[in-house]
């Protein structure tokens, strides 16, 4: 298993691929606001670990194996940040939140997760009902 820090830079990869065609080093380190020379250190150890190849002039792929992980990783970002959203978090703190709690999940809590999110979607009464709940505890403070 990949650590958090691993993670980071594999849902990064992954997201710049699919956005631009392609992962340059500067724009990893942009992207996840750390020095080049981590990238490049990373990406090393991440070739090393079969989920990227890495050639110096010509950029890095992602193998079959990263590929999986970095979807699955985009994947359960995007599903913490509706929960959030749906639950009324302030949009200014969806993304450092969702940061900050996304490692830390076991893949059984985010399956879950993902049930708590279809339960809201699947009728918007249910978000009214949690933000009638919400308006209470307003008016109490
Ligand atoms: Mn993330």
């Amino acid at each position: 298993m990949p650590t958090p820090s691993m993670e980071d830079y594999i849902e990064q990869i992954y997201k710049l691929i699919e956005d631009k065609g392609y992962a340059r080093v500067s724009d990893i380190a942009e992207a996840l606001s750390v020095h080049p020379s981590s990238v490049t250190k990373m990406v090393q150890k991440l070739d090393k670990d079969e989920y990227l190849v890495y050639e110096k002039y010509r950029g890095l792929i992602l193998t079959p194996k990263g590929k999986k992980i970095g979807q699955r990783l985009v994947f359960r970002h995007e599903l913490l940040e509706d929960l959030l959203r749906i639950i009324g978090v302030k949009e200014e703190n969806i993304y450092e939140d969702v940061e900050g709690i996304e490692h830390h999940l076991s893949w059984d809590a985010i399956d879950r997760v993902g049930d708590l999110v279809q339960y809201f979607q699947e009728d918007s009464k249910r978000i009214e009902e949690l933000k009638e709940i919400q308006q209470k505890n307003e008016d109490l403070d």
